[in-house]
């Protein structure tokens, strides 16, 4: 029996492809696992009206992790228009799988590390010298951690607003202009935090900081504004500091560093925030490193993980065996690294480094004209 038995999701558009590229790397290393295919993504909403369907969900609770490739989602009524005639009347509601995951493996933490490998040329040049010849890499290394199972994208929406809500709610002498606009009017998407999912997020953003000899912790948030979800965040955070004296702790609105770290992306180190604050940080940050298809993320709970690059299925490009790989191949080197496997995980960054930086290989986004196969055929030659 292998070692290891990881579920194997694909999902659809670039997710195919890119997958495909990281079982080289990975079959390269001889990682002693057993992959089993788990189906996910657009195809099986439309055909079977679940993106997730119940036998997927079954096999990752047969399986120690997951590698996750990418999934179209689409807003409702288009997702209700694709449906196949026969489920259209059948009141099925479209629910973002990605987030179903997370919340039914309770995968409340979503780690981001955004690092810039010398000789990319899309890593960032500084706003001051960007245009001119002596335009110089900075060279980011950050890692985000995202509470992953709250917040904005907590799943907690309506539209229309249930009776009992909108009467609730309309208590509130704040709801005056919206009761007034009418409860067929009315959407409503909540932010709700709650102090454990607070306390868990900021406690690991320490603990890492901690473990790898990090020096600054950044909370994101508004708490100006979202007094009441931002105010117990920051509570939380500021009471957990104290049990890091050796770390600075600082905090900074999501408008305002988004600012600044475009202007100084390397004064900053790990950053940690609430669900969309963290989602918007952390794609920012993977502009600073190169974008998205540099990109990698880990979705941890406390016993089940799921990897996945961030960015998602760009129908556009699907089967054209054209997109960059790197991000899904670093998103396999975290599953590398949650599974124990530190020197294989550090085998394969090695061997991306040193594939960036001689740039034998590269994809469109980098402006070479390699396939998504020559560039991961190259990194496992480099394992
Ligand atoms: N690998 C990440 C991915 O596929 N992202 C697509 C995405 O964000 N879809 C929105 C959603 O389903 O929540």
């Amino acid at each position: 029996m292998a070692k290891y038995r990881i579920a194997w999701m694909p999902g659809d558009g670039i997710g195919i492809d890119v997958m495909d590229a990281t079982r080289v790397v990975l079959d390269a290393l001889k990682l002693d696992a057993e992959y089993l295919h788990a189906d996910i993504g657009w195809d099986f909403w439309c055909r079977e009206g679940d993106a997730l369907p119940a036998r997927t969900i079954k096999i990752l609770k047969e399986t120690d992790c997951a590698l996750f490739g990418a999934i179209t989602s689409k807003p409702q009524t288009e997702a209700k228009e694709e449906l196949a005639p026969e489920l259209q009347d059948k009141g099925l509601q479209y629910f973002s799988p990605i987030v179903r995951l997370r919340q039914l493996f309770n995968l409340h933490t979503n780690l981001r590390p955004c690092k810039s490998y010398p000789g990319n040329p899309l890593n960032f040049r500084g706003t001051e010298v960007a245009t001119g010849p002596n335009a110089r890499e900075q060279l980011v290394d950050l890692v985000v951690f995202r509470e992953n199972t709250e917040g904005m994208y907590g799943g907690v929406e309506f539209f229309p607003l249930p009776q009992s809500v909108y009467e609730a709610l309309c208590l509130n002498p704040k709801m005056k202009p919206w009761k007034e606009k009418g409860l067929e009017n009315v959407a409503l998407s909540t932010r709700i935090v709650s102090r454990q999912g607070c306390e868990s997020i900021c406690r690991q953003a320490f603990e890492f900081a901690k473990k790898h000899g990090r020096k600054r912790v950044t909370l994101v948030e508004k708490p100006n504004v979202l007094r009441e979800t931002g105010g117990l965040m920051t509570r939380v955070f500021r009471e957990l500091a104290k049990s890091y004296p050796g770390i600075w702790a600082d905090e900074a609105n999501i408008d305002a560093i988004c600012m600044w770290m475009f202007k100084n992306p390397q004064d900053y180190d790990v950053l940690v925030a609430e669900n969309m604050f963290g989602d918007i940080v952390s794609d920012l940050c993977a502009g600073l490193v190169g974008g998205l298809g540099f990109a990698s993320a880990a979705n941890i709970g406390d016993t089940y993980a799921v990897f996945e690059p961030t960015h998602g299925s760009a129908p556009k490009y699907a089967g054209q065996n054209k997109v960059n790989p790197i991000a899904c191949i670093l998103s396999a080197k975290l599953m590398l690294e949650w599974l124990g496997e530190q020197a294989m995980a550090d085998r394969v960054e090695a061997a991306v480094a040193k594939v960036i930086r001689e740039r034998k290989v590269g994809t469109y986004d980098v402006g070479m004209k390699s396939t998504t196969m020559e560039v991961a055929s190259e990194i496992a030659r480099n394992v």
